[in-house]
């Protein structure tokens, strides 16, 4: 091993973009392991020990960990050793209550300390920590919760009420419900607070299996349920990796990832990997608002920022002068997830910020970023960059039905530049999945001739940069959110006007794509307006964030051979391609 590679974390961190071209070079998983502290006496290794046991003692313990912002925009600010305290806290509350080791506890919360300190706390506990996105509806909550099996939940008095007490006899297992916030706790809660305060403020993590469950995700599928992804505490050493390499990480930063944490970066990247460098957290309360975003990244002076094309779309809106009017000197990563970065708003970056956003590709699935612009290589606007060190992606041929094709167990590599395939990586990598959980058979159909197969389309050229082409599934993106079209559609099949409905991703100018429902109807309907809104009405009160945005009636909705509503079709047909086009897509899926 040379001299470079075994300079210290902090050397490494505090080290050029150069030196990270080097450290490359000679990189590997087990290496990357031993930069993460791991539990005292080598009793393994905890998210939470090495997100803030580790920075709570010595230099570091009055650096600050989360920089919260409410609504109203004031500061408050959780120190390394605070966020050691509150975290213990809450361990020590769950620990009387009975709740341990692998057992689920979720939140439902706006992005406030609390949500931060339970979810590190779950963490630290060695219980697994399962967020969900606060803008679900009472559908989606309690699919999660049930599949889920949740033993607890976090949430707030409000969203409790409107989310969670119709559905909570459906719930047996959901044993404890702490609310945040002041007032009376709804009957059939408690108080987080009142929880805390009467918990002691020091908590010994521990042992951790690195196998251990950590973190419970749920992506869509394209039909079924949600799938819960499992991640292991393991998971970490990618996010400290990909910390360093994808988002240029280092102890001293301000870091500021947009996404919420119901979804799988606002934990990845927006708890887990800042924290474990040491680097302060920007936590916005508040939704996209442009003037509010430009400010933030001033005011907080924020180094790295994370987020995603249909934000930074949204900020090109508004101009580039209201940009200009801010002092974004301290700026000096920009990075993007979660759809397609067109070349444009690449440039567009380049141009107001003085830095390009480089684009991140990975999934729930993968848990830490897998292929990126990474720092100190050269960004080409358009494409997801190359694997990052450790990660070996390829493009494999694919079938006829769009997906990679399998014969006998084994599939073919695609290797001539250019060529589009289904992107696979070789699994080894620590963040990966563990399972969908209670659901082997899914796990198992996700892999093949020893890749894991991701669902998209992608080609890569001369020089190994990667290109997204587009899913190989029906799954729809918006805004960076995954949706999958049977939720969708297993809500508005319960109407009783509905006959049958196909869900598909209408391409957006800002949101890349929004949700469109094809509806047919039962004999004695009518495919009136005022029918139509009563569906989008049931869609935003059973779904909320998840809901169609449009609605269109068609009584000759086309079928594969096997009978089921063919989304692809009615996509391509969305999209005016010719007929011509679409024999292929004519599969039974
Ligand atoms: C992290 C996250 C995963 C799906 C993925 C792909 C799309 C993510 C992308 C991208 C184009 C990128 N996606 N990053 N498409 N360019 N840089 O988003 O996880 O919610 O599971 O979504 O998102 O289709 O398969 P998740």
């Amino acid at each position: 091993m040379s001299e470079r590679i075994r300079k210290t974390t902090a050397d490494r961190e505090r080290a050029n973009l150069a030196d990270y071209a080097w450290v490359r070079h000679d990189f590997s998983w087990q290496h990357a392991r031993s930069w993460l502290s791991g539990l005292p006496g080598g009793r393994g290794l905890n998210i939470g020990y090495e997100a803030v046991d580790r920075h709570a003692v010595g230099e570091r313990a009055g650096a600050v960990a989360l920089r919260c912002l409410d609504r109203s925009g004031a500061v408050r600010d959780v120190t390394y050793a605070e966020l050691a305290r509150r975290t213990s806290r809450f361990a020590n509350a769950l620990r009387a209550r009975g709740i341990g080791r692998g057992d689920r506890v979720f939140t439902l919360l706006g992005r406030t300390p609390e949500l931060y300190v339970a979810a590190l706390g779950t963490l630290r506990a060695v219980s697994v920590c399962a967020p969900l996105f606060p803008a679900f509806g009472p559908e989606p909550v309690r699919e999660r919760l049930h599949r889920g099996g949740g033993k607890v939940l976090v949430t707030t008095p409000e969203l409790y009420r409107r989310r969670v007490a119709p559905i909570r006899a459906d719930l047996p297992e959901l044993r404890h419900v702490l609310v945040v916030g002041d007032g009376p706790a709804p009957e059939g809660t408690e108080s987080f607070t009142a929880a805390v305060d009467a918990a002691a403020d020091t908590f010994e993590v521990p042992p951790t299996d690195p196998d251990d469950m950590a973190l419970l995700h749920f992506t869509s599928g394209t039909t079924g349920h949600p799938k819960g992804a499992v991640h292991v505490h393991e998971a970490v050493v990618a996010h400290y990796a990909t910390g360093l390499y994808a988002l240029d990480l280092r102890p001293d930063d301000v870091f500021w990832c947009t996404a919420d944490p119901g979804w799988v970066t606002g934990t990845s990247y927006g708890i887990v990997a800042p924290l474990v460098h040491g680097a302060t957290v920007v936590v916005d309360a508040a939704e996209f608002d442009a003037p509010r975003w430009y400010d933030t990244l001033q005011r907080l002076r924020v180094t790295n920022w994370y987020t995603a094309p249909t934000a930074l779309r949204m900020l090109m809106r508004h101009g580039a002068e209201l940009a200009r009017r801010h002092d974004l000197s301290a700026l000096r990563f920009i990075a993007s997830v979660g759809e397609p970065l067109n070349p444009e708003t690449v440039m567009w970056t380049r141009e107001v910020f003085g830095r390009p956003a480089h684009d991140t590709w990975w999934q729930t699935e993968t848990g830490a970023i897998m292929i990126s612009n990474y720092a100190g290589m050269d960004v080409k606007p358009g494409s997801m960059g190359r694997p990052i060190p450790g990660v070996e992606a390829a493009l494999l041929e694919r079938g006829d039905d769009g997906r990679a094709r399998v014969v006998d167990g084994a599939v073919r590599v695609l290797d001539t530049p250019g060529a589009v395939g289904e992107l696979a990586l070789r699994p080894g990598w620590p963040s990966m999945f563990r399972g969908y959980l209670g659901d082997e058979e899914r796990y198992r159909a996700a892999f093949a001739g020893g890749w894991y197969l991701s669902g998209d389309l992608a080609r890569r050229d001369g020089e190994g940069y990667y290109w997204f082409v587009g899913r190989g599934d029906d799954i729809i993106k918006s805004a960076g959110h995954l949706i999958g079209p049977f939720e969708v559609e297993s809500v508005l099949m319960e109407h009783p006007a509905v006959a049958e409905v196909g869900v598909i991703g209408k391409p957006d100018a800002v949101a890349g794509e929004v949700v469109k429902a094809f509806v047919s109807l039962k004999p004695g309907y009518r495919p009136i307006d005022a029918l139509r809104l009563e569906l989008l009405a049931l869609g935003r009160r059973r779904l909320a964030a998840l809901a169609p945005k449009e609605i269109a009636f068609d009584q000759h909705l086309p079928h594969t051979r096997s009978g089921k509503v063919m989304r692809r079709l009615l996509k391509a047909r969305e999209l005016g391609l010719p007929e011509g086009d679409l024999s292929t897509l004519e599969v039974s899926r």
